[in-house]
Order: structure tokens, then C-alpha cells, then sequence
């Protein structure tokens, strides 16, 4: 059960005519368990026909709260399973109406059977209806259980392969995350307060805020904001995981390396310089963090138009990486880093990264998301660990793999470990704080110049951006979007 959602000032509810808008208090039930066959298995309905529903499935009056053994029936009376039955009335519920669980034997047919036999109660009354996808916790949402950050918590915590997401998505479920916005929120409510009393009363001569005193609170907001971003967008980047390219000149062993990360043969290898042509893109799970590898054309000028057209394909691969691991040949006489190369990735990854914000939560200098990697030390005579930026490995052995892939982790926002400083958050969340500090970034220029009448609208904006985390301020079409990336069921 989700905790109460902390401050909300207003109730975005009446801005509600998405897709997904509640019809007329129809009464949902849904299947909450997982597809497939398990020892226990769960029909949730919420709604304002509970009570009745009760009735006729259970053949009895049940004790809110309270675990209750008892038959399930169907719409003739005979019973089709039996379990434990759970109310739970309005509002103290997940969505915070009336809530039935019916937990029954998990298998499908039994489940469906419960299901049907809930969904028989619809009367035009009192309409019951399968629930649509993510309509719970949407229901949740509307009735002020939880806010849009907790609500798409839920998710991230059904969705989260490790357990550091798991983590990430309690901070934001309990609250942390919408606790850490509120306070900034907070704060630019006093900032704002203050500051438009003195417009509005320049005579008075009542010192409510020095503008000292604006420019420390600003910059305490800013930072403030610093560290939400900095734990929403490690917390994104754990859900989300990374997207890492291996280039470098032809026939340094990238496929190998692509093959021995996934321990599949998944590119082909040949001795043969320009045989990786088409990109070849592999998800891999380094312990439950998704690290997406993509394995491109060695790069080198060649007449060969597949070739060619391979390359420009490495290019781009550049460009949408989060983190791009250049590949040399450690054991290349005379063993050159290929630096002009190495110059010219980084290059096309600045003005990249300048296009488009790099939302994954990794550093944005290019030079930290350019990673040395020399392949095929197995080869050297003596070690040559000259690099100590690079990872030194050999695809054939597996030497140095373990390394890499423990950076790869970390990259992916796995290290951060002290507790609730990591919030999973979506992409979306991420622009939101950008554009939040922008303002006040903006807000700290007019400061400068003494200009208040637009340091108090820079104040109004950013209030106003950051409150769209919370869902006041969301169009609603953003908010079907949101609510309909849940499964049924939640
Ligand atoms: N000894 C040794 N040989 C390797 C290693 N990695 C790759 N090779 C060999 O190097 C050759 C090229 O390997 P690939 O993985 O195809 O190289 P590539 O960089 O993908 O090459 P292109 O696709 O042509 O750009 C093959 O003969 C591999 O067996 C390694 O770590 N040690
Ligand atoms: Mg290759």
C-alpha cells in the first residue's frame, strides 16, 4: 500500500479529461498477480460496488481488514475456488475507495474464473468493469494517495532488475523524492512571498529580504536542485541503463569483445580487417543493471561503399552513446594509440552532447565518457600497463573483463549506495529540474542587474515548471501517457 503523498497544494484532478479519465465511478477488477502459474494468485476490484460484490461472490459479509477464508462463487452461487478474501473500505485503500482482494490458487483458468465472477456483478447501477492499464494506482493518483512521482514509482519498482533500483524506487515511493522537490518548492514559495511584498510595498521600507539575501537563497536552491538531479538522474540511468558503444580501427577485436561481455557469439569474427559491417546491438544484465552494447564497422577510410556506409553507421553510434569505449590492439608492433582518432570522436561527441542534453545521468564531459580500452594483452610478452586511464583486457582470455564490467556498472548509477540519495526517476523528471535551474539560473542574472520584476516571474516560472512533477500542472495527454505504461492489474 502506497504511503499518504506528502503537501498538494491544489487538486489537479478538475484538469482532468485524458484518456484514462475514471468513468462515472464505474468499479474496476483486474487480475494483480503475474501471468503464468503460481501457488497464489490475486483478483483486485475497486470500487464503490464492493460492498454488494462481496456479497454475492463471497456469500457473506466480510470484517474490514481482516483476513477471511471463504468460497469464491460464481454467478450461479457455485463456488470456483476458495482463499482468502481481503476489504479494505474507503479510504483508507490503495485507491483509496473500497478495495476487495481475493486471494485465490494462481493458476489462469481459477483466476479468470474469479475474475468473470466479479464482473458479473455489473448492474447498470453499478457497472463493473475490467480494469484498464495502470487505472489503480491512476485511481490512487486522482484520489490523493499518491503523487505523479510516487504513482510512476510504482512502476519503477514492479520494472526494477537490481537491487539498487529497487532502492531507488523506494526513495521515490516513500516519498523522498516528492519530500526533496516540495522543500525546493518551499523555499521558492518564501522566496517569492517575500520578494513581491516589497514590489508591491517598495514604500514600506520593511526589510523583508536583502538582495544579499535573495542571491544566498538562490544559490542554496540551486544547490538544492543540484542534488536532486544528481540522484534522480543516477536513479534514471539505473532504470534506464546505458547505451555503450565499442569503436575503433578495424580488426582490434571489438566483436570479440562484444561476444565475451554477452558470452554469446553474438558478431561475427574473422582475422579479417572491415568484417563488422551493420551495427550489431546487444542487451546485456550486469547484475540486473541493463548495459546496452553496441558493436560498430572498424573505422577506417575505405573505397568499399558497404564498408563505407558501415562507418558513417559507427558514426552515429558515437554520437547516441552514453559512454563509447575506442578499442585498440594492445599488441600492435609498434603499439600506437590511435590518438588522432581518439581526438576526433570526442570531438563529434562534444557537439553531440552540446545538441541534444545527455540525459543519462553520466558526467556530460565528453573526455569522461570516453573510455580506453586496449584488447588482446593475452599477446603481450610482458606487461605494458602504461595507460593507467585505460582498461587493459583480452577478449580471448577474458583477463580484465571483470574490471570493465564493474565500471560499466558503475557508470550505469550503481554506485551510488547511501540510501536515499538515489531516486528513480524518468527522463522527463530529469528536464523538468533542468529547466527549474535554468530559470533560476536566469533568476540570478536579474538579480544581478537589479531587475525584480523579472527575478520575481524567473521565481513564478520556475515554481511553476517544477510543480509539474507533482502532476498539477501536466497536460493531460502526458498524464494518459504516464498511467498507461503500467500493466493491468496496478
Ligand atoms: N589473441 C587475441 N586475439 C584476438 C583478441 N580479440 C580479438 N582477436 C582476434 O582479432 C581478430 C579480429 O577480431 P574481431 O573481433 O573481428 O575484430 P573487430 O575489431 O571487430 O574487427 P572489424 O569488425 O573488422 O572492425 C580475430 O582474428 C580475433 O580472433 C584477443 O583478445 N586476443
Ligand atoms: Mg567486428
Amino acid at each position: 500500500m502506497g504511503p499518504k503523498r506528502p503537501m498538494r497544494p491544489e487538486d489537479p484532478v478538475e484538469a482532468w479529461r485524458g484518456p484514462l479519465a475514471p468513468q462515472s465511478g464505474d468499479t474496476i477488477a483486474a487480475i494483480a498477480t503475474g501471468a503464468g502459474v503460481g501457488a497464489v494468485g490475486i483478483v483486485r476490484v475497486s470500487g464503490s460496488a464492493v460492498p454488494g460484490l462481496i456479497k454475492a461472490v463471497c456469500g457473506r459479509t466480510l470484517q474490514p481488514r481482516w483476513a477471511t477464508h471463504t468460497a469464491f462463487c460464481d454467478a450461479l452461487g457455485q463456488p470456483i475456488d476458495d482463499g482468502i478474501a481481503l476489504y479494505f473500505p474507503a479510504p483508507n485503500s490503495y485507491t483509496g475507495e473500497d478495495v476487495l482482494e481475493l486471494q485465490g490458487h494462481g493458476g489462469a483458468a481459477v483466476l479468470q474464473g474469479v475474475l468473470q465472477a466479479c464482473l458479473a456483478c455489473s448492474s447498470a447501477e453499478q457497472p463493473v468493469r475490467l480494469a484498464r492499464p495502470g487505472e489503480f494506482t491512476q485511481r490512487a493518483f486522482f484520489n490523493q494517495k499518491l503523487d505523479l512521482m510516487q504513482a510512476e514509482a510504482v512502476a519503477d519498482l514492479i520494472a526494477a532488475g537490481s537491487q539498487q533500483a529497487v532502492r531507488a524506487a523506494m526513495a521515490s515511493l516513500s516519498g523522498g523524492f516528492s519530500e526533496a522537490v516540495s522543500a525546493v518548492q518551499q523555499g521558492l514559495i518564501d522566496l517569492r512571498m517575500r520578494l513581491e511584498a516589497c514590489l508591491d510595498f517598495p514604500e514600506e521600507d520593511i526589510d523583508l529580504v536583502s538582495e544579499q539575501g535573495i542571491g544566498q537563497k538562490l544559490a542554496a536552491l540551486q544547490e538544492q536542485l543540484q542534488a536532486i538531479h544528481a540522484a534522480s538522474s543516477r536513479g534514471a540511468a539505473l532504470q534506464k541503463g546505458i547505451r555503450v558503444a565499442l569503436v575503433g580501427p578495424p580488426n582490434v577485436g571489438k566483436s570479440s569483445l562484444l561476444n565475451a561481455l554477452a558470452q554469446a557469439p553474438v558478431a561475427i569474427v574473422t582475422p579479417v580487417a572491415g568484417t563488422t559491417r551493420d551495427r550489431v546491438v546487444q542487451e546485456l544484465f550486469i547484475d540486473g543493471v541493463p548495459v546496452q552494447v553496441i558493436d560498430t564497422a572498424g573505422i577506417r577510410l575505405t573505397e568499399d561503399l558497404v564498408e563505407r556506409e558501415g562507418v558513417a553507421r559507427s558514426w552515429q553510434a558515437i554520437e547516441t552513446a552514453d559512454l563509447v569505449l575506442l578499442v585498440s590492439d594492445a599488441s600492435a608492433h609498434p603499439a600506437v594509440w590511435p590518438e588522432t582518432l581518439e581526438n576526433e570522436i570526442s570531438q563529434r561527441m562534444a557537439s553531440a552532447a552540446l545538441k541534444e542534453q545527455s540525459q543519462s545521468g553520466l558526467a556530460s564531459d565528453p573526455a569522461a565518457r570516453l573510455w580506453r580500452v586496449y584488447n588482446k594483452c593475452d599477446l603481450l610478452t610482458q606487461p605494458l600497463q602504461t595507460d593507467a586511464r585505460g582498461y587493459w583486457v583480452s577478449a580471448k582470455t577474458g583477463m580484465g573483463l571483470e574490471v570493465l564490467k564493474e565500471a560499466l556498472k558503475q557508470a550505469a548509477g550503481w554506485g551510488c549506495n547511501d540510501g536515499g540519495t538515489l531516486f528513480s526517476a524518468r527522463a522527463w523528471h530529469l528536464e523538468v529540474l533542468r529547466r527549474c535551474q535554468e530559470s533560476l539560473s536566469l533568476a540570478e542574472e536579474h538579480l544581478a542587474a537589479s531587475d525584480l520584476e523579472l527575478l520575481a516571474e524567473q521565481l513564478r516560472l520556475a515554481q511553476k515548471t517544477l510543480s509539474e512533477l507533482t502532476g498539477e500542472f501536466l497536460a493531460d495527454d502526458l498524464l494518459g501517457v504516464i498511467f498507461s505504461q503500467f500493466c493491468i492489474g496496478k
